[in-house]
């Protein structure tokens, strides 16, 4: 029956949920949900997803050669799909609706130096309130490798489910010996978010995306779900072909959330064994923009189930975000991003995006000023 999933009290505001959701498309971030759905983390914690296979992020370095690199450039991609798209399943029950981070909200964190692999820093910014944009630079400062990127949602719906254009895209840089680097421009696949009709949501992803390497190598990968090829969920395929060639030299398939292998049968990737999660300052090390400390007495009635302290703190933050944009119209002033500067057109998102006839043509991004925190290392 409908709605199997959603506590019987809360059935009504589903159904209102789901209608106000069909009836609506562009942020949904605006919509109030019922309490069962919603998620005490912030959206600003999301792009830790990146990195919790530090290992697979800092073998990128290691590859010996051009082709090589974008090898290892897919893997890691690959490998961070489960995290990204199937984590709050697997901790949450289901797919929540994340709290929705207010403009200037931070999140800091690292993964530890360990096994030779170097620390990984990561700084997170919410650079747009309205519509929601999240901004974030991740960095292996010893082996040389740099993640920036941004990233919004664009969401409708269709045949019953939200569908999800994800807006923004990623840049890996790798500095080699001698000065010389390699980037790859990434762009994020499509999100159809299913089950909503049981009240138990879960991502399966759509159509392509690509990874274009500066040396000219290009990672093509589509993804299926259920009822396409094996009729198994979380499918893709990857090609990989050389510089200025539209023939596969490589070819990738497999589950995302699973395991890969070559066409030779070789295996790929594996995520089934544990990954690692961010380290991040105890709330009571972080300062008010911090989003665990920002966001700690709505996550608290979240998780203990008081809805009535959830909503209430969730208004306080509310009002006082609402009374700073007041105060800055009032004084002709303007909310000053802390990390990142704004250019309306990426030049390499355009250099590289044409190689592969990237849409839309031209994308703004979100520039890393080099000024995050000092964070602990081992
Ligand atoms: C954010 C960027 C990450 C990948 C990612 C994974 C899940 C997405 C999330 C992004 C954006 C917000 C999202 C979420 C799944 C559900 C949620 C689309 C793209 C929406 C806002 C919540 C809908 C409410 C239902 C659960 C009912 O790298």
């Amino acid at each position: 029956i409908w709605a199997s999933a959603v506590p019987a009290s809360q059935k009504g505001s589903w159904a209102s949920f789901l209608k106000s959701i069909a009836a609506f498309s562009g942020d949904l971030s605006s919509l109030t949900a019922p309490p069962f759905i919603l998620s005490p983390i912030s959206l600003t914690e999301f792009p830790a997803y990146w990195c919790e296979r530090p290992e697979l992020f800092a073998a990128i370095a290691d590859a010996k050669n051009e082709e090589d690199r974008s090898i290892a450039v897919l893997r890691w991609f690959i490998s961070t799909l489960k995290g990204q798209y199937t984590s709050r399943n697997e901790k949450l029950g289901s797919e929540k609706k994340p709290l929705n981070p207010v403009l200037g909200e931070l999140f800091y964190g690292y993964w530890p130096d360990i096994k030779g692999r170097g620390q990984t820093n990561l700084v997170v910014e919410q650079v747009s309130h309205h519509p929601p944009i999240t901004a974030y630079w991740i960095e292996n400062a010893s082996k040389g490798i740099t993640l920036q990127g941004h990233n919004a949602q664009k969401t409708s719906f269709s045949g019953g489910s939200i569908i999800v254009k994800q807006i923004g895209h990623a840049v890996l840089t790798v500095n080699l010996p001698e000065g010389k680097k390699e980037q790859f421009l990434i762009t994020l696949p499509r999100l159809r978010i299913d089950g909503l009709w049981y009240g138990s949501p879960y991502v399966e992803l759509s159509e392509t995306s690509y990874i274009q390497s500066s040396t000219g190598w290009l990672s093509t990968i589509e993804y299926k779900g259920k009822g396409y090829f094996s009729g198994k969920s979380h499918q893709f395929k990857a090609v990989l072909t050389p510089p200025g060639s539209n023939n596969a030299k490589h070819t990738y398939e497999g589950l995302w959330h699973e395991k890969s292998k070559d066409s030779r049968g070789a295996p790929f990737t594996d995520v089934t064994g544990p990954k690692e999660e961010v380290t991040v300052a105890s709330v009571e090390q972080q300062n008010e923009w911090e989003s665990r400390r920002l966001w700690q007495h709505v996550a608290r009635g979240i998780r203990e189930g008081d809805f009535e302290v959830a909503s209430r703190e969730k208004s306080k933050i509310e009002n006082d975000q609402r009374q700073r944009r007041r105060d800055e119209v009032a004084a002709g002033t303007k909310w000053e991003l802390k990390h990142f500067d704004y250019i309306d057109s990426d030049p390499l998102y355009e250099e590289l995006g044409r190689l592969f006839k990237a849409v839309p043509p031209t994308e703004d991004a979100y520039v890393y000023k080099q000024n995050g925190p000092t964070l602990p290392s081992a």
